[in-house]
């Protein structure tokens, strides 16, 4: 079975996706998401300039071989942008694979492990009563498991407050301008972490109060804490039993976690920013972290996660994949079919997409009962309408940043 066509796909029904389409000789089609949110236009190029070229006349069914071939074979590895340009034609390959044994995907990679994937949904509130609304919104559509992020007195912006009527859930907009504002240039936050600091612990203890000691709760620090900030937090939730804390530092620095796990028992997820195996190898060797927040799309596809998931196995560490809406439908697909496989499956972050991407990318997964399935169509499971894609063009868009009082940029 050979690649006779390859072409890259970019759309923006609410945000911007760029997919990569492959066509075999005997016509069938193949799905790869390689959307990398805010700079999706270097991936096109990339795609474009210098993979596309060498994928026709290939071997469909050589998956590890065509992975190895364009990591290794390009001399310059890693990178966001060049692991998102691989990911998307080992996403695509497997899609082809699986459609050709007439199989889901899952069942090629060793069939289902569970009947289906536990997944958070992000609830948000400047205040508390408005988090509550939006806890309670996301529990009403079925979600067994919540991200809480909150509003900090004094600070007027903050990553992964929703507007309020986006965080309980209603409107079409809803998600779909986070974190990115299309056509419109960096929005400025603020940011102050002594302030965060003696906020959030109260808000866990005002959130345990109000829904009980079941309800798994998780939350994202997005990179913006110290070593020795991020233990104290780690340390002031663990009244609250978090079933995670995320990117509680900027994780490149592998041993700024060594610190962090010192001092507290509260889990630690990290890597939806890592690119391969080797930027989680000493956290998952020196059990660093609890979970794997790795993305399909940005870990250089199945494959590679796959692998790193198999390490991650030998010390009990699970995965926990992003998925905001950055993640197309063929990502968000391609990571449930391999979280149903695995055996160390963790959890699911899932932010549903606008309609208007629902209609452009035609999926079968099932949600019920806070479980996704990924369905049991032929190969991902997803079908790229390119009419309707056609209808809309890329936007420029962009990521917020953060200032502190002084002006100093900060991770946001
Ligand atoms: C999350 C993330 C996202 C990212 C976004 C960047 O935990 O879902 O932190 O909201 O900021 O995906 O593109
Ligand atoms: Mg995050």
């Amino acid at each position: 079975m050979i690649i006779e066509r390859a072409e890259v796909v970019v759309t923006s029904p609410s945000r911007n996706f760029v997919t990569l389409r492959l066509v075999t000789d005997d016509g069938i089609v193949g799905l790869g998401d390689a959307t990398l949110n805010g700079r999706e236009l270097a991936v096109v190029a990339y795609l474009r300039d210098h993979v596309v070229p060498l994928l026709r006349g290939r071997d469909a069914h050589r998956i590890e071989d065509t992975w190895q071939f364009l990591y290794r074979g390009g001399y310059w590895r890693r990178g966001p942008v060049t692991m998102a340009a691989i990911a998307a034609v080992d996403m695509a390959l497997w899609d082809i694979k699986a459609r050709a044994a007439g199989m889901p995907l899952y069942q090629l990679l060793g069939g289902a492990s569970r009947e289906g994937l536990l997944a958070y949904g992000h609830a948000s509130g400047s205040d508390l009563s408005e988090l509550f609304d939006s806890v309670r919104a996301h529990l009403e559509q079925g979600f067994r498991a919540i991200r809480v992020q909150t509003g900090v007195p004094g600070l007027n912006a903050i990553y992964g407050i929703a507007s309020q009527a986006a965080a309980a859930g209603g409107g079409e907009e809803r998600y779909d301008h986070e974190p990115a504002r299309r056509g419109a240039l960096p929005m400025q936050e603020d940011w102050d972490t002594r302030a965060y600091l003696r906020h959030l612990p109260g808000v866990f203890e005002a959130v345990r109060n109000e829904f009980g000691p079941e309800l798994p709760l998780l939350h994202d620090g997005h990179h913006r804490m110290t070593p020795l900030q991020a233990a104290k937090l780690g340390k002031e939730l663990e009244p609250y039993d978090l079933f995670w804390l995320e990117d509680c530092t900027p994780a490149e620095n592998q041993e700024a976690l060594r610190l962090v796990r010192r001092h507290t028992t509260t889990p630690l997820a990290i890597g939806e920013v890592f690119n391969t195996v080797w930027d989680f190898k000493d956290l998952i060797r020196e059990q660093l972290i609890d979970y794997v927040r790795g993305a399909v799309t940005h870990m250089g596809g199945i494959t590679p996660l796959k692998k790193t998931m198999e390490y991650a196995a030998l010390y009990q560490i699970r995965s926990g994949f992003h998925g905001p809406t950055d993640i197309s439908p063929v990502g968000m697909a391609a990571q449930m079919h391999l979280g149903l496989a695995i055996h160390n499956f963790g959890i699911q972050e899932y932010m549903k997409h606008s309609a208007r991407t629902d209609e452009v990318f035609r999926q079968s997964f099932r949600w019920r009962d806070g479980l996704l399935h990924p369905g049991d169509e032929p190969g991902l499971g997803v079908e790229l309408d390119l009419d309707e894609a056609g209808r809309y063009p890329y936007e420029q868009a962009y990521l917020p940043f953060n200032r502190l009082a002084d002006g100093t940029v900060h991770d946001w």
